[in-house]
């Protein structure tokens, strides 16, 4: 790709975009690889089947929370994909598919969402708050934004290690608006900390739309401000995206300056199963959206690559949807943390007033037997 597809140092950034909605390649002299094309739609295909399944979830009271990446699976896969192994993911919400894409079981994605016994977060966090440090993917701060400078502060003790690794800030477009963003790109800016700045445009933050968010006439001009280098892509173009975060990388590694990625995609479900778009938003534009689907994209791409088909397809969904199925009845029948767990982890010699409290705790169970069961 050139420098000039994708990024305009004056007003405006064009949108990059590789594979239009009939799957077909925007530029005659171009071509993808169909294992990369591959690669992404399978792992898109995954966020998909497990979101739909913990919304699913959700609604019939077994998991509390889920914020679903439907219909965005093309950012967050596209971006992941691009990054290195030793490279950081310090998410918002919608990342979650990262960590399987990155290999952690999918049996640990699961287990966070019951908060079961074995849970490596102990059920201490709120379902979609994954973590794991194998797959270098930092447990998302709900305050919307300060994951940024998190990121930030990674990336310069990387650098000042010695090390090539980048950390990836992901955020909505309703986090452009708060005080740490502008901080994070400040800081990362000035201490020169390779850090990759990815915003997923959705177009909504819960209930306020873009227009309402910003007067910006793009996102990726926010981070110009910052002298910080800002592409934008067609979010819903899996190998765009890709594709741009490698160029972005690769100007981070070189110059060790930040980036910032401005995805356009739209959020086709609610905010989380918390929410209700309909009370606030024209649901005809979502029905418009959905014609722009991702996976369809993809698909459409890969048929004409004659690397797909429909019996590809339906194995690969029936796949995943057993091996899903098989892990929700396994982590839902898996006992909650033990109660001793809750005193665990904070200090290496438990203070006297935390002594008290596990031994009136212990005191209570052994006289009231079950009560550990309402807990
Ligand atoms: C500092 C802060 N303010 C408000 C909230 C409540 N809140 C949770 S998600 C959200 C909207 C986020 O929108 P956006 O950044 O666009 O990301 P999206 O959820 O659309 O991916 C808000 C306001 C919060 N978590 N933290």
């Amino acid at each position: 790709m050139r420098d000039s597809d994708h990024w305009d140092a004056a007003e405006g950034t064009p949108l990059y975009q590789v594979v239009g909605e009939d799957g077909a390649l925007l530029r005659a002299d171009d071509a993808v690889d169909p294992e990369l094309a591959l690669r992404l739609y399978r792992a898109m295909a995954t966020v998909r089947v497990v979101d739909e399944r913990m919304v699913t979830l959700q609604r019939q009271g077994r998991i509390s929370f889920y914020g679903a990446a439907t219909g965005q699976e093309a950012t967050v896969i596209g971006t992941g994909l691009a990054l290195e192994p030793t490279d950081w993911v310090v998410p918002a919400l919608r990342e979650g598919g990262i960590t399987l894409l990155r290999g952690m079981p999918l049996s640990t994605y699961v287990d966070q969402l019951f908060g079961n016994g074995t849970d490596v977060e102990k059920g201490r966090q709120m379902p979609c708050h994954y973590g794991h440090r194998d797959v270098r993917y930092v447990t998302l701060s709900s305050c919307i934004a300060n994951q940024l400078q998190h990121a930030v502060g990674i990336a310069l003790a990387a650098r000042l290690q010695g090390e090539t690794t980048v950390a990836a800030g992901y955020m909505g477009d309703g986090a452009t608006s708060e005080g740490d963003f502008h901080v994070a790109l400040e800081f990362a800016a000035q201490l020169r900390a390779p850090t990759l700045f990815v915003c997923q445009n959705n177009q909504w933050a819960i209930s306020t739309g873009s227009r309402q968010q910003s007067r910006a006439r793009t996102l990726a001009s926010k981070a110009k401000g910052y002298g910080v280098r800002g592409y934008r892509v067609d979010g819903n173009d899996a190998v765009a995206v890709y594709r741009v975060t490698q160029a972005a990388l690769q100007h981070i590694r070189q110059s060790g300056q930040p980036a910032f990625i401005e995805a356009l995609t739209y959020r086709i479900g609610a905010h989380s199963t918390s929410d209700d778009p309909t009370r606030y938003r024209d649901e005809r534009i979502t029905e418009a959206w959905k014609l722009r689907d991702p996976l369809i994209r993809l698909r459409a791409l890969l048929g004409r690559l004659g690397a797909w088909d429909d019996a590809a397809d339906a194995a690969l969904q029936a796949e995943l949807t057993e091996r899903l199925k098989a892990e929700v009845v396994r982590a839902e029948s898996t006992a909650p943390p033990a109660l001793a767990t809750l005193f665990e982890d904070v200090w290496a010699t438990p203070p006297w007033h935390l002594e008290r409290q596990r031994a009136a705790l212990e005191q209570h169970l052994s006289a009231h037997p079950g009560a550990a069961e309402n807990h």
